[in-house]
């Protein structure tokens, strides 16, 4: 058995979940924060038998979507007026971050 942990934009959620859980597979989704951009984004786990993995994958790839994100850098240090121009830095965001992590056990109670 494998604990699949997928990062996704707060945009793709929803339609991962559908899908996902149309499909059978049980899902637990938890709001989450990125360390770099500081924005919301939303972490799925499942605990899935490993036949399965490659489908998920395969779903995930299909809902999650790469996307443009434009952020100000902030400068370091105040300096004088004009010195400094905040040029919007490109970043390029997902469309997913998936970790497969082996279970030494699980049980539903
Ligand atoms: P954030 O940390 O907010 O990162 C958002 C996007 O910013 C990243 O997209 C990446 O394109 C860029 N980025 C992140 N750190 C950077 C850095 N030090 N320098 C330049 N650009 C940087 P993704 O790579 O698609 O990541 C999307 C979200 O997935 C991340 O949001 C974070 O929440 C999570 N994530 C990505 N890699 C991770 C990892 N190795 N461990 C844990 N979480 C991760």
């Amino acid at each position: 058995m494998k604990l699949l942990i997928v990062i996704v934009q707060d945009k793709d959620a929803e339609a991962l979940l559908s899908t996902l859980t149309q499909k059978g597979y049980r899902a637990t989704k938890m709001a989450s924060t990125g360390g770099f951009l500081r924005e919301g984004n939303s972490t799925i786990f499942l605990g899935v038998d490993d036949d399965k993995v490659e489908e998920i994958l395969s779903v995930v790839r299909e809902r999650c979507h790469k996307r443009e994100h434009f952020i100000n850098p902030a400068p370091y240090a105040p300096s004088a007026p004009g010195s400094y121009i905040p040029y919007p830095m490109k970043v390029e965001i997902g469309g997913a971050t998936i970790f497969v992590a082996p279970i030494d056990y699980f049980e539903r109670v």
